[in-house]
């Protein structure tokens, strides 16, 4: 690696990212069942229909898996809690969850690490779904009910906490899309997803606030969209792929308002009233997460709203399809405090890639990964000199892992996983990284 800490500002806090559901197992300790199970048991949705039942088996390893954080030097652990871990039903608490998470975070405080929760990272509990799941106004109730739950254990211990991972792909991915669970193609879903995971943001950091809770954050992924021609109409579909993808939940959370050519589309399917929550919705955070791993080429062609189709790009790629463009995080990192949040801490949440794994002589080499990095490391370095006040750089992820609607199929780790006996073996990468992290 090219970067070492040293060249970054002395309180700068180096992280690595993951989330429950993709590395813990599930359907044990109590645990209920959750969307990602019925969503990857319904064929077609998944690659080869995996799930993560078994995962990578971190709810029993995770003593190996946070000396591999402690040892490689990083300050921070970006992990989530399963809402259906600590309530089956969506409703009713499981004190083995409570438990586990408990001596989750006493084993990173134990190591040096400081624990930075995020509280829904995508495995709904089943039940919840079957009563509308993000369709419905009162999930946001039942999340704070959680949130006080889990927080009301945890939170005296936290460094940081986040309630959602990624708003867009909780609405937009899952409900317009149908790529993610629940797999709906529904607009209506969609303008109520968008409107009450947002709400659930901010019912959480009011419960969180309540118990006396600081340095709490939001985070969002960005994708930067960039017109594929010169032509006006490529102009404007991006700049709505930009308002859809990155403007209406940043717009929501530092602004209390959202961009009015996304309302055009989706406003009449939004929930009555839905103005009256935009302060709760932009109450003050303390933070700002970005997660960033590409951007989009947008074509003049449209179709119905939001007539918004993406051209394949001419940059090199990672095995996931996606073009690696370090700038999109420079622009995003400029643009985000410049636009929206000035003074306001800003955090990467998450960075990182798919890519090949040589395996040879018990050694796993990951030269696309270091690459990668470093290119992303020159930008945050940009942006810090140019005076953005980024305070941190998390990678996503410390382990391979089960990777939603790919299966086990892209491997996105600093530390490579067996997937048959589960033996963990850090790659080059790590090796890099701990080298240059060392205090
Ligand atoms: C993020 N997209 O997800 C998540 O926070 C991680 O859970 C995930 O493993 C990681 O990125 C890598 O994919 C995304 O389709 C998943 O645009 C899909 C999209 C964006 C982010």
């Amino acid at each position: 690696m090219k970067h070492a800490r040293a060249d970054f500002p002395k309180d700068f806090l180096f992280g690595v990212a993951t989330s429950s559901y993709q590395i813990e197992g599930h359907g044990f300790g109590g645990a209920g069942r959750t969307q990602w199970d019925d969503f990857a048991a319904t064929p077609g949705n998944v690659k080869n229909a995996e799930n993560g039942a078994v995962a990578v088996d971190h709810y029993h390893r995770y003593p190996e898996d946070l000396d591999l954080v402690a040892a490689a030097g990083f300050d921070c652990y970006r992990f989530s809690t399963s809402w259906a871990r600590v309530m089956p039903d969506g409703k009713t608490v499981n004190p083995e969850g409570l438990d586990f998470y408990d001596r989750l975070t006493d084993a990173m405080l134990e190591r040096g690490i400081k624990p930075c929760a995020t509280l829904y990272h995508w495995e709904l509990p089943s039940p919840i779904l079957d009563m509308g799941g993000w369709r419905n106004r009162d999930i946001a109730g039942w999340f704070a009910d959680y949130t006080q739950a889990l927080m009301g254990r945890i939170g005296d211990r936290m460094y940081s906490v986040a309630p959602i991972n990624e708003p867009w792909c909780v609405a937009w991915l899952s409900h317009f899309m149908g790529y993610h669970a629940p797999g709906l193609r529904d607009i209506r879903a969609t303008a109520r997803a968008m409107h009450h995971v947002l709400l659930a943001h901010g019912r959480a950091i009011e419960v969180m606030r309540g118990l006396g809770m600081d340095n709490l954050g939001a985070v969002f992924n960005f994708e930067w969209a960039d017109p594929a021609d010169d032509s006006a109409e490529a102009a404007e579909k991006a700049a709505l792929y930009d308002a859809i993808y990155n403007r209406w939940f940043l717009g929501g959370v530092f602004k209390g308002a959202y961009p009015e050519k996304v309302l055009e589309g989706l406003g009449p399917h939004m929930p009555d009233r839905w103005q009256d929550d935009m302060a709760l919705i932009s109450q003050p955070v303390d933070w700002c997460g970005l997660n960033y791993y590409t951007r989009k080429l947008i074509g003049p062609d449209g179709g119905p709203w939001p007539g918004v189709k993406e051209v394949e790009g001419p940059l090199p790629k990672t095995l996931m399809g996606w073009e690696i463009y370090p700038e999109g995080l420079y622009n995003f990192l400029t643009r985000t405090a410049r636009e929206y949040t000035g003074d306001l801490p800003l955090i990467v949440t998450e960075n990182g890639l798919a890519s090949p794994d040589v395996v040879k002589n018990g050694k796993v080499d990951d030269p696309q990964r270091i690459a990668y990095l470093d290119a992303h490391l020159d930008k945050v370095r940009q942006a810090i000199a140019e005076g953005v006040p980024l305070k941190g750089y998390y990678i996503w992820s410390l382990l391979d892992n089960y990777e939603w609607a790919c299966g086990y199929e892209q491997r996105f780790g600093l530390v490579h996983v067996d997937f048959e006996t589960l033996e963990r073996r850090p790659k080059a990468s790590y090796h890099a990284l701990a080298e240059k992290l060392r205090r």
